[in-house]
C-alpha cells in the first residue's frame, strides 16, 4: 500500500512523497511525480525518514524528577502530566499573570494545523510569543520595504532563464529541487553565477563563483548599481513607469567609488564590471538570495539591495527569496490573532537567551523547535533556563537537547503519523499529506494537547474548539486554483500566486527610495552597517548540511563531525595541521573544534555545519551572540567574530 505524503520539513523543497506501508509499518519513501518540481528524486532526509520514525522516539509522557540539566524522566499517564502542567500553569499565572507564560515554536514541522492552529490556545490566554526572527524575517521585511511584499520568481520560471544568480544560497545542498531545476536551464544554456566566500558545493557547479569577503555583500551591491548606471547598462522606460524614487537611490550610488567597493568585498574591480555588464545583457534571470547571506549583519541590507538590481534592468521581481507572501493564505486567522483584540507581548528570538535569563518567563511551552541547540547566546539560555523558578515543558517526537532541560516532555506524532498540509516557500504546488501510521506509542498531537489543556483550564473561547479543518477551510478557500473539497480529496492543485508586477508599497510603484522606511525611521535606501569590517578576527560561516535538517537526523547519520574548515594559509600562519584540536573563541564564550585544512574557504573565513556540538558535548551556538539586526531583528550566524588558535 502506498499513502501520498507531503515532506513538512523547513526545506525550500516541500517534496511530494509516496510513503510505502506494509502490515501497518513504514518500509520505505520514494519521490511522487504529482509534483513536477520536486519530481525524480527525495534527499538523504526525505529516504531516512522511514526509519527515522522509529528511532529515539519520545513515546509516553515523563516527567523530570532529576535535577536538570540531564534529569531522571519517569514515565507518567496523560492526565497526570496535563494535571502537574496545569498546577504549575495555574501558580504562574496568579504570580506573573498571563506574561509570565511564553510559548516558543519555529519550523522543525511545516504542518498549517499542528504549528499554527495550537497557537490559538496561548493568544486567547495572552502568553507572551516569539518575533520569529530566528531564519528568513530580515529578508522579508528588507524586501517588503521596496516591494510591499517579498515574493519573486517561482520555480517553474526557473527552467525558462537564461542567467541565475546564487547569492548567498548553496542551493545544491539546501534546495536540492531547486538546483535539479537550475541544472536543467544549464543545460539549455542559462549561466550560473554564485556569489559566496567559499567556493561552496553551488559554486563548484558554477559558471563563474565570486568570492565575496562576509558581511560585505551591499558594497557589491551598489557597485553593480553603479556600473550599471554609468554604463547606461539601464532600462530607463521600466524605471519611468514601475518605480519611485530613483533620483534618490542615484544619488546613494554615487557616494559609493569602485575602488574603495573593491577594497571592502575583495572583489576586483574588473570583475564587477564584469558582473554589471553580464546581468545587464542576459535576460531573463533571477538573482537568488539566499536565506544564508541573510543571517549577518548585513543580511536585511544585502536582501533590499539585491532585490532593487531586477528594477535597474527592468525585470519586474526577478529574484526568488522566499515566496511565503505570495499565497492569498492568512495564517492569522488559524493562529487566532486576527481575531483576539488582546495584544500579546512579542519578545526578540534572536535575542531571547537575554530575556529567559532574567527570568521573564517562569512557564515556557516549547514545540516544533529544539532552542537548545539552535538559539543564539546559548551560555545564557541554559543559565536561564536552569533558574529554580523556571518550568519547562517540550512536546517533542524525538529526545533532544531541549529535553533536558525541561521539566515535562510530552509525546508527538510526526508529519507522517498525522493528516496534515502545508504551504511551501518556493514552489506553489499543494496537497494533503496523508497519515501513513498510526501514532507511536501515547503521542497525541499538537492541538489535541492544547485543546486538553483549554478544558482543564475551563476556557470557554470557542475559536480554541474550533475543528481545525474548519479553521483551514476558512483560509484556503480561494487560495487554491481549485475547491476545498478537491484538496481534501486528495488533489494536487495550485496556490493562487500574486502576480509579479504588482507592488503592495503606498506608491503602488518598486521604491528604491522606501517611503514606508522613511516612516518606520529607518534608512529609506539599503545601507549596510560597518562592523563586519572587522579584519582582525575571523568571520565564522555556518551552512546547512546534506544529511541533517538543522538538529534533526542525528539518530540516522549520527552527530555530526565536531569540525571547523580553515584556509590552507592561515592554518600555516598559525601553525594549525589537519586534525588538530583548535579552539574557537568570540566575546560570548569559546569552543573546541577539530581542524580540517579546506582550500575552497577565502583567507580569514571559517566554514562549520551549523547548530553542531564541539568536542566537549557545547553546542556552537554558545559562541553565537545574541545580537539583532536593524530591519526584521535577525539574526548575525554568518558574522561571528572569532579568534582561533591551536590547542
Ligand atoms: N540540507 C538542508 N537543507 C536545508 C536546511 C537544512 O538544515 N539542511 N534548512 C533549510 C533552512 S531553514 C534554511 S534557513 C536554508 C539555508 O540555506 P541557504 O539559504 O543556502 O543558506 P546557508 O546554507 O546558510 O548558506 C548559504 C551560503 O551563504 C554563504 N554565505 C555566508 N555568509 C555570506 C556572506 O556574507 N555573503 C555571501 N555572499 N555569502 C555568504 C555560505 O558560505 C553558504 O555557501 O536551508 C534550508 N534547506
Ligand atoms: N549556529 C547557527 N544556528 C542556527 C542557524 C545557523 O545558520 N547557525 N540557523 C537558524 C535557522 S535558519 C533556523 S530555521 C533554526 C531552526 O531551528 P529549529 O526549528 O530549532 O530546528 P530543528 O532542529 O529543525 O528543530 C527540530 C525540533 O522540532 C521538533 N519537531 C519536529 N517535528 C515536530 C512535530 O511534528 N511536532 C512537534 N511537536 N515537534 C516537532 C523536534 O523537537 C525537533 O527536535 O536554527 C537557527 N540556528
Ligand atoms: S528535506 Fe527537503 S529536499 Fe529532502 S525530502 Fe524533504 S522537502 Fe525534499
Ligand atoms: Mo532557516
Amino acid at each position: 500500500m502506498h499513502i501520498r505524503s507531503v515532506c513538512m520539513r523547513d526545506c525550500y523543497d516541500t517534496c511530494f512523497m509516496k510513503v510505502i506501508v506494509e502490515d501497518g509499518i513504514i518500509k520505505t519513501i520514494r519521490p511522487d511525480p504529482e509534483n513536477p518540481i520536486t519530481d525524480g528524486f527525495l534527499c538523504a532526509r526525505g529516504v531516512a525518514d522511514s526509519s527515522r520514525v522509529y528511532r529515539n522516539r519520545v513515546m509516553y509522557p515523563h516527567v523530570n524528577i532529576g535535577s536538570k540539566p540531564k534529569g531522571n524522566f519517569m514515565i507518567v499517564s496523560w492526565d497526570n502530566a496535563l494535571g502537574i502542567i496545569i498546577r504549575k500553569f495555574k501558580e504562574v499565572l496568579e504570580n506573573y499573570g498571563s506574561e509570565g507564560v511564553l510559548h516558543l515554536e519555529y519550523a522543525g514541522n511545516m504542518d498549517l494545523i499542528t504549528w499554527y492552529f495550537p497557537q490559538r490556545f496561548w493568544n486567547v490566554i495572552g502568553a507572551a510569543k516569539t518575533d520569529y526572527s530566528i531564519c528568513s524575517r530580515s529578508g522579508h521585511e528588507g524586501i517588503s520595504l521596496h516591494y510591499g511584499l517579498s515574493y519573486g520568481v517561482l520555480p517553474d520560471e526557473l527552467i525558462s532563464m537564461k542567467l541565475i544568480i546564487l547569492w548567498g544560497f548553496n542551493a545544491a545542498v539546501s534546495a536540492p529541487h531547486l538546483w535539479m531545476q537550475l541544472l536543467r536551464a544549464k543545460r539549455d544554456g542559462c549561466k550560473v553565477v554564485v556569489v559566496d566566500p567559499r567556493r561552496s558545493e553551488t559554486a563548484m557547479q558554477s559558471d563563474l563563483w565570486i568570492p565575496i569577503k562576509p558581511g560585505t555583500d551591499v558594497w557589491l551591491g551598489y557597485g553593480m548599481a553603479r556600473t550599471l548606471i554609468e554604463g547606461d547598462l539601464i532600462d530607463k522606460d521600466f524605471i519611468e513607469r514601475y518605480t519611485f524614487g530613483y533620483e534618490l537611490f542615484v544619488n546613494e550610488v554615487m557616494k559609493y567609488e569602485l575602488e574603495n567597493i573593491s577594497e571592502i568585498t575583495g572583489v576586483s574591480k574588473e570583475l564587477i564590471i564584469k558582473f554589471a555588464e553580464i546581468y545587464s545583457h542576459i535576460k531573463p534571470s533571477t538573482i537568488m538570495i539566499g536565506l544564508g547571506v541573510q543571517k549577518s549583519v548585513n543580511g536585511g541590507e544585502t536582501a533590499r539591495i539585491l532585490s532593487l538590481l531586477p528594477a535597474l534592468v527592468g525585470q519586474h521581481r526577478g529574484f526568488y527569496y522566499s515566496n511565503s507572501r505570495g499565497f492569498y493564505v492568512n495564517v492569522g486567522y488559524l493562529t487566532g490573532e486576527d481575531l483576539l483584540l488582546n495584544k500579546v507581548r512579542v519578545v526578540s528570538q534572536v535575542a531571547l537567551a537575554e530575556h529567559i535569563l532574567k527570568g521573564e518567563f517562569k512557564f515556557i511551552y516549547i514545540y516544533n523547535m529544539n532552542p537548545l541547540l539552535t538559539l543564539p547566546g546559548q551560555k545564557y539560555l541554559r543559565e536561564g533556563l536552569l533558574r529554580n523558578d523556571v518550568f519547562v515543558v517540550t512536546h517533542t517526537p524525538h529526545w533532544n537537547e531541549t529535553c533536558i532541560f525541561s521539566d515535562v516532555v510530552l509525546p508527538a506524532p510526526t508529519y507522517l503519523e498525522k493528516t496534515c498540509i502545508t504551504l511551501p516557500y518556493s514552489h506553489n504546488y499543494v496537497r494533503i499529506s496523508e497519515r501513513a501510521v498510526e501514532p507511536l506509542g501515547e503521542s497525541r498531537d499538537e492541538v489535541w494537547v492544547v485543546k486538553e489543556l483549554a478544558k482543564r483550564l475551563n476556557i470557554e473561547c470557542g475559536l480554541i474548539y474550533e475543528d481545525p479543518w474548519d479553521a483551514l477551510r476558512k483560509v484556503l478557500e480561494g487560495a487554491v486554483e481549485g475547491s476545498f473539497e478537491e484538496l481534501l480529496s486528495g488533489k494536487t492543485l495550485k496556490l493562487k500566486y500574486r502576480p509579479r508586477d504588482e507592488y503592495q508599497t503606498p506608491t503602488g510603484k518598486i521604491e528604491f527610495y522606501s517611503t514606508t522606511a522613511y516612516k518606520k525611521n529607518l534608512n529609506p535606501l539599503p545601507k549596510p552597517v560597518m562592523k563586519s569590517l572587522d579584519n582582525g578576527r575571523f568571520t565564522l560561516l555556518n551552512t546547512a548540511s546534506p544529511l541533517y535538517t538543522h538538529t534533526q537526523f542525528w539518530e540516522v547519520y549520527g552527530d555530526p563531525r565536531p569540525e571547523v574548515h580553515v584556509n590552507p594559509d592561515d592554518a600555516e600562519e598559525l601553525t594549525i595541521k589537519e586534525g588538530d584540536i583548535v579552539e574557537i573563541c568570540s566575546e560570548d564564550g569559546c569552543v573546541e573544534l577539530l581542524a580540517r585544512i579546506d582550500g575552497s574557504l577565502l583567507r580569514k573565513t571559517l566554514w562549520v555545519q551549523r547548530q553542531i556540538k564541539d568536542i566537549n558535548g557545547k553546542s556552537l551556538n554558545t559562541i553565537v551572540p545574541v545580537e539583532t539586526q536593524l530591519v526584521g531583528g535577525g539574526p548575525i550566524f554568518n558574522s561571528v567574530k572569532v579568534k582561533i588558535r591551536s590547542r
